[in-house]
């Protein structure tokens, strides 16, 4: 591909930067450094106009909306607790795959009263109990969600499961499947008319190589 325009890419390390690293790659685009050693929040890479840029998960649909980058990669969980219309998401990567479910003790004793749900994933859960008709009360947590049911803080929680090991190490189990989470493509809506022909050919890379078989 040939970037004849600067273009930054928001996408946080970890799950995502590895998974991402065969994508871009695809598209011609190899970073200049790796994040997990390297303390870089803006890496260069092998094309001059092309940056990436390292930032929380959570704030790649805001770095994106506002322009700060023209394209990012996010979590459907991410994106679905974001909300609004501000921003493109025309292509689904496939990466970081994994499920949004309740969970809880397997022998946990009926609750006559509101359940009450511990969770990052306020909106999700929302429209998850509101859909089936049920009166919860949502417990907002950043992390650890697992150990709310222990200490008595929840009946159930909202979280992701990839393998299950982490509820399984906590005494929990799924319960409920909420949605199946992949990583998406997310394009500011500025950058999508200005950037057009280059965002496309980016577009176009990435899907062929979703549909290569892995190996
Ligand atoms: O970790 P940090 O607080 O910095 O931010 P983050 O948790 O938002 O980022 P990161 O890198 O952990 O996750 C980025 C994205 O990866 C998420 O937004 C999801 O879209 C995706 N993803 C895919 C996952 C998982 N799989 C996953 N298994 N994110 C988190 N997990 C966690 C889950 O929350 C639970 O604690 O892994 C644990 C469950 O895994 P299993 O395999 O034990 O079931
Ligand atoms: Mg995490």
């Amino acid at each position: 591909m040939k970037f004849d325009a600067p273009i930054t890419i928001a996408l946080s390390k970890g799950r995502i930067f590895n998974q991402s690293l065969p994508l871009l790659a695809h598209a011609g685009i190899e970073p200049a450094d790796d994040p997990d050693t390297s303390r870089k929040l803006i890496l260069d890479t092998n094309h001059e106009q092309v940056k990436l840029v390292i930032i929380r998960a959570t704030d790649v649909p805001t770095y994106v909306e506002y322009g700060a980058a023209d394209l990012g990669i996010a979590g459907k969980d991410v994106l679905l607790e974001y909300g609004g219309d501000g921003l493109y998401e025309p292509l689904d990567l496939k990466i970081a795959q994994c499920r949004m479910m309740t969970a809880g003790y397997p022998d946990r004793k009926q609750n006559n009263g509101r359940l009450r749900i511990a969770t990052k994933y306020i909106k999700s859960a929302q429209r998850f109990f509101a859909t089936k008709g049920e009166q919860v009360e949502i417990i907002k947590l950043y992390g650890s969600m697992e150990l709310a049911p222990i200490v008595g803080l929840s009946d159930l929680i909202v979280d992701l499961v990839e393998s299950g090991n982490t509820l399984k190490a906590n005494g929990l189990v799924p319960l409920e499947h909420i949605a199946d989470i992949s990583s998406r493509l997310v394009v500011n809506k500025a950058s999508w008319k200005m950037k057009h022909g280059l965002v496309m050919q980016l577009i176009d890379a990435f899907r062929d190589a979703i549909s290569q078989p892995t190996t």
